[in-house]
């Protein structure tokens, strides 16, 4: 199975990146992750999302704040699907990152998730490497029926609480 890159523009984005690394993981999928900045280390960012295709990924999460560039920068290098997380932070409460993210210029796309939504990226990369892996497809396929029972188990609940 291919693997998932993660990146992240600072030790900072961790607490948002690994939530990404944890969902994969639930998943049984591999993945490796880095702190590589598209300002403070352009050609590491640069380096690997050259070759990341040749070294077995199949798509990349790029989670970074403020100016954030990471996910469009690492997609001007590399043709596989990149996932842009926009991470919170202090002054702009992530509005800034998700801008910076999502209004990539047309030929070079970044497919941008919710601020701080490193689990949607990760359920995205795994539908990504799902197209092609069945195995992985009847797990999301489960989990989706089991998200779909927890809310209608709520919907009795709350009918039972409200009438009886
Ligand atoms: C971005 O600037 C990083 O992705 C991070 O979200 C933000 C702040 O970085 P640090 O000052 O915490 O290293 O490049």
């Amino acid at each position: 199975m291919k693997k998932v890159g993660i990146l992240m523009g600072s030790a900072s984005d961790l607490p948002v990146a690994e939530k990404a690394v944890q969902t994969l993981g639930e998943y049984g999928v591999e993945s490796e992750t880095h702190v590589y900045s598209a300002h403070r280390t352009p050609e590491e960012a640069r380096d690997f999302a050259l070759h990341a295709r040749e070294r077995g990924f199949g798509a990349l999460i790029c989670a970074a704040g403020m100016a954030a560039h990471l996910a469009g920068a690492v997609a001007a290098n590399t043709t596989l699907p990149v996932i842009g997380i926009p991470c919170k932070s202090s002054v702009l409460d992530g509005m800034d990152a998700l801008l910076s993210t999502v209004m990539m210029p047309p030929g070079i796309p970044v497919a941008t998730v919710a601020i701080n939504g490193a689990q949607n990226a990760a359920l995205l990369a795994i539908e990504i490497l799902a197209v092609t892996d069945g195995e992985l497809a009847a797990k999301l396929d489960a989990a989706r029926r089991a998200g779909a029972e927890k809310v209608l188990n709520s919907d009795r609940e709350v009918n039972e609480k409200l009438y009886g």
